[in-house]
């Protein structure tokens, strides 16, 4: 923690000019976790934690956030009526984030953030109108890929069906041990998926050949990335209070391997990440705690990308005073009776 640091600022980082490289953007985002409560205050708990943890990065050789400005914005305000408008209000929120002049990362929130961070996406310059060049690697105990959780297509258990439903063109998904018949099935037939499943990775027996199956997996990815990590992907007696912790998940150190694997696949281009399912944890930080480290990771690690030349500006539209333009695509895709 820095002398001069900032409560509430990722890192306890000062407050940075209007030129921003890196953003933090806390999405306090509830509306259909299935079990367990308190991921609306998960954004809140990880920006505290995150004071806590060493700004040395031992890959970089260097303190975050080295010579970048990393920028925490007002969290979202969580306005809207219906669940359209709170999607749509979430993609307003992030969309000025995703001009291809810095590189965003979210902080949930339930895991049903991810479609309007898909849509948001629409507009970076890589992706310029055309989804099915995005892929999206995703670290998950459950496959989120269910047609609806008690009758909710938006639900955090669809939130990867959804973003292929706005047509993604790639899933990579590992950790995953939670999941329906309807799920497998899904899996199987869509050419777009690519499942890693845990106790496949995680075996005893032949869990590293499997490990070294999905290092190998992302190093061929290409084109533009969105790394979407919930942390019930991990064991779940390290994020004990997430919505649903399940065991037999990732190690941290899996974690890490794989968000250094995603950032230096040599062909892709991180464009945005998010870390999901925070929630704070009440007898100890171990939770909030574990989210931020994942978190540095990932900025540690696109620096380590942009100063090996993955990653550059694509846009000279500096800083926090950019243009907005309202999403209204879930309004006019999902019935504006259902109530948030
Ligand atoms: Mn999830």
């Amino acid at each position: 923690m820095s002398e001069d640091s900032v409560m509430g600022n990722f890192l306890g980082l000062p407050e940075t000019g209007d030129d921003v490289d890196i953003v933090v953007l806390p999405l306090p985002y509830e509306l259909t976790t299935s079990y367990g409560q308190g991921t609306a205050q998960g954004p809140a708990a990880c920006l505290a934690a995150s004071a806590q943890v060493e700004l040395y990065d031992a890959e970089l050789g260097a303190d975050l956030p080295t010579s970048l400005r990393i920028h925490t914005a007002p969290e979202w305000d969580g306005e809207g009526r219906t669940l359209a408008e709170q999607l749509d209000n979430i993609c307003s929120y992030l969309g000025p984030w995703f001009g291809g002049d810095c590189f965003p990362v979210a902080l949930g929130g339930e895991h049903g953030i991810l479609p309007p961070l898909v849509q948001a996406a629409l507009h970076h310059p890589l992706i310029d109108g055309d989804l099915s060049r995005l892929t999206v690697v995703q670290i998950d105990a459950h496959a989120d890929l269910r047609d609806e959780l008690d009758g909710e297509p938006y639900s955090h258990a669809c939130a990867a069906g959804r973003s292929l439903d706005l047509g993604i063109g790639r899933l990579l998904q590992v950790g995953i041990r939670a999941y329906s018949k309807q799920e497998a099935e899904l899996i199987r037939k869509d050419e777009r998926i690519t499942t890693f499943f845990a106790r496949d990775t995680q075996s005893p027996t032949y869990g590293q050949e499997a490990w070294s199956a999905w290092l190998a997996t992302l190093s061929t990815l290409s084109g533009p990335v969105h790394l979407t990590i919930d942390i019930d992907g991990l064991d779940g007696s390290l994020v004990p209070a997430t919505g649903t912790p399940v065991p037999g998940g990732l190690s941290f150190w899996q974690a890490v391997e794989t968000i250094q694997a995603v950032f230096s696949a040599p062909d892709a281009v991180i464009i945005s990440a998010d870390v999901n399912e925070i929630a704070a944890q009440e007898d100890a930080p171990l939770t909030e705690f574990t989210a931020a480290m994942l978190v540095s990771k990932v900025i540690a690690s696109h620096i380590k990308a942009r100063n090996e030349g993955r990653w550059e500006a694509r846009s000279t539209a500096k800083g926090k005073q950019r243009g907005t333009t309202a999403s209204t695509y879930f309004t006019e895709h999902i019935d504006g009776s259902r109530r948030a």
